[in-house]
């Protein structure tokens, strides 16, 4: 039978951290998998973390299951997190999700079964697993003008013309903040504008939101998402602690569906369950444990937002340092946008070819979209790297 599979491409990213692995020269950068590193190239347990684990040690009884949508003091402390008070939580549905690319298929699937009809609005460029997810489920996919590589920012015109064709049923696909490839994000009078537009259209916003506290700190970065679901009777809302909470490998997420009122909540909330029994029954609750004892503990939280806010003025350095490099260099503003850009990423916007000289010739690995992960550098290593991008002639 299984003769008949074909072989499935292989996650460029993924592939990429392999062969970073296999290089031999010690000189060798990985600017490529999202995944934070400290200036030593670690990715470390958060403080907070591991006191929560030791705790969670001592003091765990048992291993039995939770609940299908996990356990809700969890949902309680994300739901609180993401929204703040922008909405009633009587109105949000929400269940625990492997990660938050567990949540995103949910989202996905979730839709489909409201409406099989489906269409889904995606940024010009998005997370390489988003079109992947759509491909493999079989839903159509539009994609809306997001990036513009020529100026390193927000194509905001061609985006609102995009998403002017949406309509109700439709599911429009934003990120929450740190977009993910480009680093390029709105400001608050641009969600208000996509705001009335999706109110006007009457589409469905999905927000992926997976790197809340990486770019303007944990409030700003959760402001747009907060405008959309208090402006929109209707969202959806995948959230991921990998990177936040540093849990990558835990796969803890959460999907919240938010509603207007108790008896569709109600509905979405038997919906979220439903899906997750469908797929593998109970969500994974280690991570999402220690997520809510740091979230719910003063002494723990105050030393997690520290840490995760050293973590983030770490990146703006590295940012601002990256761009005055440059600038010297190429006596030009043209790299100005990598100290605008917020989050993990920025797309230099160069092509492939130069892409692939730089890990040819100078050991510097970056997705092939010239998308480079700012946490893989350090003060030693941004002059390098600025180097090697003016002498590729980029
Ligand atoms: N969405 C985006 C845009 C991401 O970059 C990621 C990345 O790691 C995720 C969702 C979900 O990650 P995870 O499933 O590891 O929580
Ligand atoms: O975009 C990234 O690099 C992160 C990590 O299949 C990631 O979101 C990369 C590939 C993948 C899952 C996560």
């Amino acid at each position: 039978m299984f003769e008949n599979l074909k072989a499935q491409p292989a996650d460029k990213i993924l592939a990429l951290m392999q062969a970073y692995k296999e290089d031999p020269r010690d000189t060798k950068i990985d600017l490529g998998v999202g995944v934070y590193k400290n200036a030593e190239g670690v990715t470390p347990v958060m403080r907070a973390i591991k006191a929560a684990e030791k705790r969670l040690w001592e003091e765990e009884t048992t291993k039995s299951y939770v609940a299908l949508a996990g356990d809700p003091a969890f949902s309680d402390a994300l739901i609180a997190l993401v929204l703040g008070d922008a909405v009633e939580r009587a109105n949000v549905a929400a269940a625990a999700t492997p990660g938050g690319t567990g949540a995103v298929r949910h989202a996905f699937e979730m839709a489909r079964m409201a409406n099989p009809d489906v269409r889904v609005f995606v940024s010009d460029p998005t997370w390489p697993n988003h079109l992947s997810i759509l491909k493999f489920m079989g839903l159509p996919t539009i994609s809306y003008r997001y990036f513009d590589n020529a100026t390193g920012a927000v194509n905001f015109e061609g985006m609102l013309e995009d998403l002017s064709q949406a309509k109700k049923g439709d599911l429009v696909l934003l990120h929450g903040c740190c977009h993910n490839p480009s680093g390029a994000n709105l400001n608050l009078t641009q969600w208000q504008a996509v705001v009335d537009l999706l109110l006007k259209t009457g589409a469905t916003p999905m927000i992926d939101i997976a790197y809340q506290g990486f770019g303007d700190g944990l409030e700003d970065d959760a402001a747009g998402t907060r405008l959309v679901a208090s402006s929109i009777p209707e969202c959806l809302i995948a959230a991921s602690c990998s990177k936040n909470f540093g849990v990558y490998r835990e796969r803890t997420g959460l999907l919240m569906a938010v509603s207007q009122d108790a008896s569709a909540r109600k509905l979405n909330q038997g919906t979220l369950a439903y899906l997750n029994r469908q797929n593998f029954s109970f969500p994974p609750d280690h991570g999402a444990r220690l997520v809510t004892m740091v979230l719910t503990d003063e002494d723990l939280r105050a030393d997690w937002a520290a840490e995760l806010e050293d973590v983030r003025k770490g990146m703006l350095d590295l940012r601002e340092q990256l761009a005055s490099e440059l600038q010297r260099l190429s006596g030009s503003d043209r790299f100005g946008f990598i100290a605008q850009h917020r989050g993990m990423f920025s797309r230099l916007g160069c092509s492939p070819e130069q892409v692939e000289t730089l890990r040819a010739d100078h050991g510097i690995y970056m997705v092939g979209d010239s998308r480079l992960n700012i946490a893989g550098l350090n003060k030693t290593t941004v002059p390098i790297l600025a180097k090697a991008i003016i002498d590729s002639g980029i």
